[in-house]
């Protein structure tokens, strides 16, 4: 399992595009809980959900629904800081400079693009540049680690590429941050079809777990999951409930592949596991959502402390790049 510097600045967002899966739990909810810290942003990137379409009822709800979800899986407040993107208004300025660093090719060749604007029928502006918005995410915090699933290791990519050339351009300006993907976990995939990424707004139910499910519905899950007749732990199936296995128990799917030969154990196995990570979360989760004004309170105070960094970082760009600053032309 690949490790967190002690102390390291970590930045890492989530879009409160759906509710919280099993995949994004495991790839990167957990991780940001392990890698917490007085240098730690965790934040609901909203501007994000913005590029699909959207239901603004829906984004609102979804929002503070996530921040709850964050605080539920062990993000502690007083100890990271933990706000909503577009209360801190440095992102979308700081993101219009990276876009005017990014190129067009390089935005356009991301993979993530492609997929999400493959089969729709609009494809905003907004899905091409976001990559150009994660980027200053990141940077304003002037993030030394990022804990991502897989799928964002090439935003991330992007993002170094960006504030290299940007520092080359106009002098030291930027950290340049590098992702941490866990070794388990990292692309947890549909239990119905194994070589599809498990994703929060996919219409996938039987081969999706939300964080929140009911536990029988989820066991239900995991029995049907798609494996072969015979048991072969490298198939996408097996790998796949191997994988889930690692990362809720911190063991080594190589490992729990030789303590199987037949799949019915392994799912049974795969479901206590995972019935044992969500089933705190569940209840936090519960408690802490009867509450919505504190969690309305802690984003606020999150986005004040967050501004701070925030706008130290995007005055150092402004002046770098050649803006001038009012009141001292
Ligand atoms: N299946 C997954 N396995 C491991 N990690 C995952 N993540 C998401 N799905 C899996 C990680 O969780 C974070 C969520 O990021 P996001 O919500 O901003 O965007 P995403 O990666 O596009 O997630 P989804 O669920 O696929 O959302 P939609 O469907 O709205 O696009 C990231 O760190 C991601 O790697």
């Amino acid at each position: 399992m690949p490790t967190i510097a002690v102390m390291a600045r970590v930045f890492s967002g989530m879009k409160p595009t759906g509710d919280a899966t099993l995949g994004s739990l495991l790839g990167a909810l957990r991780p940001w809980v392990d890698a917490q810290n007085a240098d730690a942003y965790y934040c609901v990137v909203d501007l994000h959900a913005l590029t699909i379409p959207h239901d603004p009822a829906e984004l609102r709800r979804q929002t503070i629904e996530l921040a709850t979800m964050f605080m539920a899986v062990g993000i502690d407040p007083e100890v990271s800081t933990l706000f909503v993107q577009s209360y801190v208004h440095e992102h979308t300025e700081l993101a219009w400079l990276l876009e005017c660093t990014a190129s067009f090719g390089e935005l356009r060749r991301m993979t993530q693009f492609k997929d999400k604007s493959e089969n729709s029928d609009f494809v905003s502006a907004g899905l091409l540049t976001y990559p150009a918005l994660m980027a200053a995410d990141i940077l304003l915090y002037d993030t030394e680690e990022v804990p991502v699933g897989d799928d964002q290791r090439q935003h991330v990519e992007l993002t170094r590429d960006v504030a290299e050339r940007f520092n080359n351009r106009y002098g030291p300006t930027f950290t340049v941050p590098k992702a941490v993907v866990q070794r388990s976990g990292a692309r947890v995939m549909d239990l119905q079809d194994p070589t599809r990424k498990m994703s929060k707004s996919d219409d996938s139910t039987a081969g999706t777990i939300l964080v929140l499910e009911d536990l029988a519905s989820v066991a239900r899950k995991i029995k049907r999951a798609v494996t072969d007749t015979e048991y072969d732990p490298k198939r996408p199936g097996a790998a796949n409930l191997l994988s889930i296995l690692g990362a809720s128990t911190g063991r080594n799917p190589d490992d729990l592949a030789q303590d199987y030969s037949q799949y019915g154990p392994l799912k049974s196995d795969v479901t206590d596991a995972v019935t044992a990570v969500l089933e705190p979360i569940q209840q936090r989760y519960r408690e802490l959502s009867a509450d919505p004004t504190t969690i309305a309170k802690i984003v606020e105070a999150g986005a004040e402390k967050a501004q701070i960094a925030a706008a130290a970082t995007l005055d150092r760009a402004r002046r770098n790049i050649g803006l001038v600053v009012r009141g001292e032309a």
